[in-house]
C-alpha cells in the first residue's frame, strides 16, 4: 500500500468535486473515492458534516503510514495543499518566475469558483425555489453573465488552454462550469474562446478520468459509452 494514502469525497456531478479530480489525475496521484450522494443528503448526515462542517463535497483526506489524518475541504485550498507538497509532480500554477500568468490563472479560477459556483448551487436553487423562483433560468442566467466575464477577461491570455498552452487551476475550474452549463442549456456558441479550451480540455486523459460520465457512482443510464 502507498504512504500516504487519499480519498476523495466526491459525488460524480460535483464540479468541485470534479476540480479536484483532474489535478489528481494531471499529478498522478492515486485515490480512493468515496461517494458522497447529494441527491440522498449524504453531505448533510452528521457524520460527513463532522469531517466536513460546510457539508459539501470535495473533501480530500490523507492517511500517512504513521495513522495521521489531514483533511481539506474547500477544493481550490485542496488543489493548492497538492501544488505544494508535490513540487515535482505537474503544476496546475503556472511558475514563480511568472507572477503575471500566475495572478491571472487564480483570477480566472476566482470568476468560476467564487462568482459561479457558490450562487448556482444545489442548496441556492433549492432557496431560489423555495421564493417561488425558476431555478434552472436562475443558473442559466448566472452561468451566461460569468462565462461572458470569463470570456472577455482570457482573452489575450489564451493558447491551448486559458493560461497559455498547458492546463492551469483557470482551467480545472472552467471546464466542469462548462459542463454544467450545457446543462443548463446556456449557449456556449456565444463564447468562442472558451468553448475552444473545453474542447482541447476534453481530450486530455487526466480530465477525461475526471469526466462526470466516468465517475464510480455515475448512474447507469447517464455513463459515458
Ligand atoms: N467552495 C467549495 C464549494 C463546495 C460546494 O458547494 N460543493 C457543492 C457541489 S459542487 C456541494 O457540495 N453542494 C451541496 C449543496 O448545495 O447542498 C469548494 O470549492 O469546495
Amino acid at each position: 500500500m502507498s504512504d500516504p494514502t487519499y480519498t476523495l469525497y466526491s459525488y460524480f456531478r460535483s464540479s468541485c468535486s470534479a476540480r479536484l479530480r483532474i489535478v489528481l489525475n494531471l499529478k498522478g496521484i492515486d485515490y480512493e473515492l468515496q461517494a458522497v450522494n447529494l441527491l440522498k443528503g449524504d453531505h448533510l448526515a452528521s457524520d460527513y458534516k463532522a469531517r466536513n462542517p460546510t457539508a459539501t463535497v470535495p473533501l480530500l483526506v490523507r492517511t500517512s503510514g504513521n495513522g495521521n489524518v489531514f483533511s481539506v475541504g474547500q477544493s481550490v485550498a485542496a488543489i493548492e495543499y497538492l501544488e505544494e507538497i508535490y513540487p515535482d509532480s505537474y503544476h496546475v500554477l503556472p511558475p514563480t518566475s511568472n507572477p503575471e500568468a500566475r495572478a491571472v490563472a487564480r483570477a480566472l479560477a476566482a470568476i468560476i469558483a467564487c462568482d459561479l459556483q457558490p450562487v448556482t448551487n444545489m442548496k441556492v436553487m433549492k432557496r431560489v425555489r423555495a421564493i417561488g423562483g425558476n431555478a434552472e433560468q436562475w443558473n442559466k442566467e448566472i452561468m451566461t453573465e460569468v462565462l461572458e466575464a470569463y470570456e472577455a477577461a482570457v482573452k489575450g491570455w489564451a493558447g491551448e488552454y486559458s493560461v497559455g498552452d498547458a492546463i492551469t487551476l483557470a482551467d480545472v475550474c472552467l471546464l466542469p462550469a462548462v459542463w454544467n452549463a450545457r446543462r443548463y442549456g446556456v449557449d456556449l456558441d456565444a463564447f468562442p474562446i472558451i468553448t475552444r479550451i473545453s474542447d482541447n480540455l476534453g481530450k486530455h486523459p487526466a480530465v477525461i478520468k475526471a469526466h462526470w460520465q466516468n465517475q464510480p457512482d455515475t448512474p447507469e443510464d447517464l455513463r459515458g459509452k
